[in-house]
C-alpha cells in the first residue's frame, strides 16, 4: 500500500475509533455553543467583568445568544430609593446584547432577596404596597420596552412543600401580588414574554406540581403568564436525569413555554475543598449538561425558550463563595479554557 492511502487509512480509523472520548481540547475560538442547537444559549453575565475583561466578552458573544443580568436587574440595584431608578449597569448589560445580536432576559422584577433597605423598611398600608409593585414593575419594564425579549417576573415565590412563601410581598399584599406582578408587567409591555421562575423544580415534584397547578389556574383566569423558568442548580450526583426529563416534560404538557433558567452542575456539593476537579467529575459534569441538552431539545419547539448558564466560568459562580467552598460547575474554567463538559456540547450536539 502506498504510504499516503496507508496514512488516509489511518487518519479514518482515527478519526472513529481514536478519537477521545473526553476532551478538553475544543476551542471555544473555533466553536461556538449557540451553532449547536436549535434553540437559544444563554449566560447570566457578571457586571463587573462584562465592559471590563475583554476575554469575558469575547467569549460571551461568542458562544451564546441569549443574555440574562446575573444581579444588575434585582431592586436592590435598579431600584435605589422610592424616587430613583438607577439605570447604569442594566443600560450597559442592554445595549451589549443588542449591539451583538443577543436576546436579552431580563430577572428578576419581584423577588423577597437583593431588596433595598428603603423596601425592606416601608411602612406603607396594602394600598401603597400594591403602588409600590406597580410603579416598580411599569418604570422598569417600560423602560426596556421592545429591547428586552421577557421578563422573570415573579422569582422564588413558592417554598418546598408547595405552599407560597411568607414574603415581604405576600406579607402585604396576600397571594395576589402574584397576579398583579404579571398584569402590571403586561400593561408596560404587552409584547414581552412572562415568566415565573424557581428552583428545585425537578428535585422536588411536590413543589413542581403546586407551581404548576398554581400557575396554570392563573393562566385560566386570564393572567399573562407564558412560560415558567426551571432553574436547574443541580450536582453530578442529584437530581436523576430522568426527575430532570419529568420536570422539562411537566412544564411542556401544561403549555407552558420552558427556560432552563439558572444551569450549573456543582461538583462538589458535600465537602468544603476541592483544590482541582477530579477527572472522573469532570466526565460525569459533561454527561450531565449533556443530558440536559438533549432532553430540552425533545421538548415541542414552540415551547423551547432556552437554556441559560448562570455564569460564565467557574472563577465567577455564585457557588464557591455563596456556600463557601470550592468548586467547579460551568463550562469554562477560570482561565476561560474549555472544560470536559463544553466540548462534550460542541462534539455531541
Ligand atoms: O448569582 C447571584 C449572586 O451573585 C447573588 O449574590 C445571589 C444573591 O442571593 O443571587 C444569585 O442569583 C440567584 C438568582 O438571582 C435567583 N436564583 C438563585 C440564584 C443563586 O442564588
Amino acid at each position: 500500500m502506498r504510504k499516503g492511502a496507508f496514512h488516509f487509512i489511518l487518519g479514518l480509523f482515527c478519526c472513529v475509533a481514536c478519537k477521545p472520548e473526553y476532551s478538553n481540547h475544543c476551542n471555544p475560538k473555533e466553536n461556538a455553543l449557540k451553532e449547536r442547537v436549535n434553540f437559544k444559549v444563554g449566560v447570566a453575565v457578571d457586571h463587573d467583568l462584562l465592559g471590563f475583561d475583554l476575554a469575558y466578552e469575547e467569549l460571551v458573544q461568542s458562544q451564546f445568544n441569549s443574555l440574562s443580568p446575573e444581579n444588575a436587574m434585582k431592586a436592590s440595584y435598579i431600584h435605589p430609593a422610592s424616587d430613583q431608578f438607577d439605570w447604569y449597569l442594566a443600560d450597559r448589560l442592554v445595549n451589549f446584547a443588542e449591539n451583538h445580536g443577543m436576546r436579552f432576559h431580563g430577572h428578576t422584577l419581584i423577588w423577597h432577596q437583593q431588596l433595598p433597605e428603603w423596601i425592606e423598611n416601608f411602612a406603607g398600608d396594602r394600598e401603597q404596597w400594591r403602588a409600590l409593585l406597580e410603579q416598580h414593575i411599569k418604570t422598569i419594564v417600560n423602560r426596556y420596552k421592545g429591547r428586552v425579549a421577557a421578563w422573570d417576573v415573579v422569582n422564588e415565590a413558592f417554598v418546598e412543600d408547595g405552599s407560597l412563601r411568607n414574603s415581604i410581598w405576600y406579607q402585604h399584599l396576600g397571594a395576589s401580588y402574584i397576579r398583579l406582578a404579571f398584569e402590571y408587567a403586561h400593561e408596560a409591555d404587552p409584547d414581552a414574554l412572562l415568566f415565573y421562575n424557581d428552583y428545585n423544580l425537578a428535585q422536588n415534584p411536590l413543589k413542581r406540581k403546586a407551581v404548576i397547578r398554581y400557575l396554570e389556574e392563573m393562566k385560566l383566569a386570564g393572567v399573562p403568564i407564558d412560560g415558567i423558568g426551571c432553574q436547574f442548580h443541580i450536582n453530578i450526583h442529584f437530581p436523576e436525569v430522568s426527575d430532570l426529563n419529568k420536570c422539562m416534560e411537566e412544564v411542556c404538557q401544561a403549555g407552558f413555554k420552558l427556560h432552563i433558567s439558572e444551569l450549573d452542575i456543582a461538583l462538589n456539593p458535600f465537602s468544603r475543598s476541592m483544590p482541582q476537579p477530579k477527572e472522573a467529575d469532570l466526565k460525569r459534569q459533561a454527561d450531565r449538561y449533556l443530558a440536559v441538552f438533549k432532553a430540552f431539545d425533545r421538548q415541542p419547539n414552540l415551547l423551547k425558550y432556552g437554556i441559560t448558564m448562570w455564569g460564565l466560568s467557574d472563577a465567577d459562580s455564585w457557588i464557591p463563595s455563596y456556600f463557601n467552598r470550592e468548586d467547579y460547575p460551568l463550562l469554562f474554567d477560570g482561565n476561560y479554557q474549555a472544560k470536559a463538559a463544553y466540548c462534550k456540547l460542541i462534539e455531541s450536539l
